[in-house]
Formats: C-alpha cells, sequence, structure tokens
C-alpha cells in the first residue's frame, strides 16, 4: 500500500549511504546460500532476516542462471527498500546495478576495484575480500568502500576453500585499515565473542545463519551479543 511516509523514508534511506557507511557497515551482516538453507528459499530467508532487524544482507548465490538471480534481486531490492535494510549483491555488478543495490560485492579475481567503480559510480557501495594485508592495502588504494576480513576460521561454504587466515589478519586490518570492515569466514554465535573483542564492529554470517533452525531466534540472540558487546 502507498504512503507518503514509506516514499520518503526510500528516499531517505536510499541516498547518502556512502556518507554513512561506518553506521551501514557494523552489527550481523547476513548473507544468502539457498544450498545451506535447509529447504528454504533465498526469499524466505531474507524475510526472516528483516523481521529480526538485520540492517545489512547480501544476496550471494552461485548455483543458479544468471535470470533466476536477477529475478531475486528484484524482489529483494523490494523488501530492502521497505524495511530501509542495505542490500549488497556479490559478484553480479550487472544485476546489482540493474535492480539498483546499494551494493556490490566482489572478490580478489573478479574484475579490478576501479573499472568496477567506472561501471557503478560513486553512488554505489563496492566491497571487496581480502585474504591478506597486501590485499587490503590495495582494496584501500583502488577505493573500496570496505573489504571483507577472512576467512577466520574454517568455513564450509566458500566452494574454494580457502585456510583460514587466522585471526592475527583481523588485528592487523583493526590497527591499519581505516575503512570499513567485515569479519567472515566461520564464525558463530559460540565464536563470535573472540572476533569482537578483538576490535570487529560488523560480523558476516551465512550458515550460522541460514542454516539455523529458527532463522529469527538465532538472529536475536547474535544481536544479543553484539549489544552485549565491546561496542
Ligand atoms: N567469504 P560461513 S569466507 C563467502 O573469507 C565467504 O572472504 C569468505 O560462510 C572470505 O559463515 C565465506 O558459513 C564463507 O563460514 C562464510
Amino acid at each position: 500500500t502507498y504512503s507518503i511516509e514509506k516514499e520518503y523514508f526510500k528516499v531517505l534511506t536510499f541516498e547518502n549511504k556512502k556518507g554513512r557507511l561506518n553506521e551501514i557497515i557494523t552489527g550481523l551482516y547476513c548473507i544468502t546460500s539457498e544450498e545451506h538453507s535447509k529447504g528454504r528459499s533465498n526469499i524466505e530467508v531474507v524475510e526472516k532476516m528483516i523481521k529480526a532487524g538485520v540492517k545489512i544482507i547480501q544476496y550471494r548465490e552461485k548455483k543458479k542462471s544468471l535470470l533466476e538471480k536477477y529475478n531475486e534481486c528484484k524482489k529483494i531490492r523490494e523488501m530492502t527498500l521497505d524495511s530501509g535494510v542495505t542490500f549488497i549483491v556479490n559478484d553480479n555488478i550487472d544485476i546489482a546495478m540493474m535492480v539498483k543495490a546499494d551494493g556490490v560485492h566482489i572478490g580478489q579475481d573478479d574484475l579490478p576495484i576501479e573499472k568496477v567503480r567506472e561501471l557503478v559510480g560513486d553512488e554505489m557501495i563496492i566491497g571487496i575480500s581480502t585474504h591478506s594485508p597486501t590485499q587490503a592495502e590495495d582494496a584501500v588504494r583502488r577505493g573500496a568502500d570496505y573489504i571483507g576480513v577472512g576467512p577466520l576460521y574454517r568455513t564450509y561454504t566458500k566452494e574454494d576453500v580457502c585456510e583460514p587466515v587466522g585471526l592475527e589478519y583481523l588485528d592487523y586490518v583493526v590497527k591499519n585499515i581505516n575503512i570499513p570492515y567485515v569479519a567472515i569466514g566461520g564464525i558463530k554465535e559460540h565464536n563470535m565473542d573472540e572476533v569482537l573483542a578483538r576490535g570487529a564492529r560488523c560480523i558476516a554470517m551465512v550458515t550460522e545463519i541460514v542454516g539455523a533452525d529458527d532463522i529469527e531466534e538465532k538472529i536475536s540472540k547474535v544481536k544479543s551479543k553484539f549489544s552485549r558487546g565491546v561496542l
């Protein structure tokens, strides 16, 4: 249903994300993965994430066609706009642009950040996964808006299984990198205290959330740890 407040809210949430990146890249950063979602669709899972109050959601889907991904992202863009949630698309710069996502998240083997920036413009958030101090410094130099830092622990979610980089890499980033960062890789409710204690303000989780029996209950538990944490 149309309401002027809702339309105004959309304008407010859409504009100036870039000026508020420190606020946006905070707390629980949820990432989809339908194959780990226990029979639930990406859309169902995102619905639960939004209902539970998650503020940033990344669409990550390695198994579907471009058209299927586009259609899901279109739907998720509507859902996230309605609720004021930041929406990031993994890998697919084309889809991110077409659905007017807030951002795109790329990996080390994707197109150079400068080229992605040329395509998406200054308004869109660009995040990049990094696994070493050299990659972190490089991402900053090339104009990334935030970096992923991981995998901190063993993870079976990524196809190309990467050895954990260790918490020392997070320590390096906390100390030396002055753009927002999100800790990732094997982070769960039971080990997130350690990550928060080392100074991370934003933590990404895939399987811990999408694979939970009760997604909303899990999010609520994880969120309460943030507020009791080091912040
Ligand atoms: N990127 P889970 S680790 C998508 O280190 C992804 O860049 C990583 O999944 C990186 O929370 C990872 O289930 C998978 O361990 C994280």
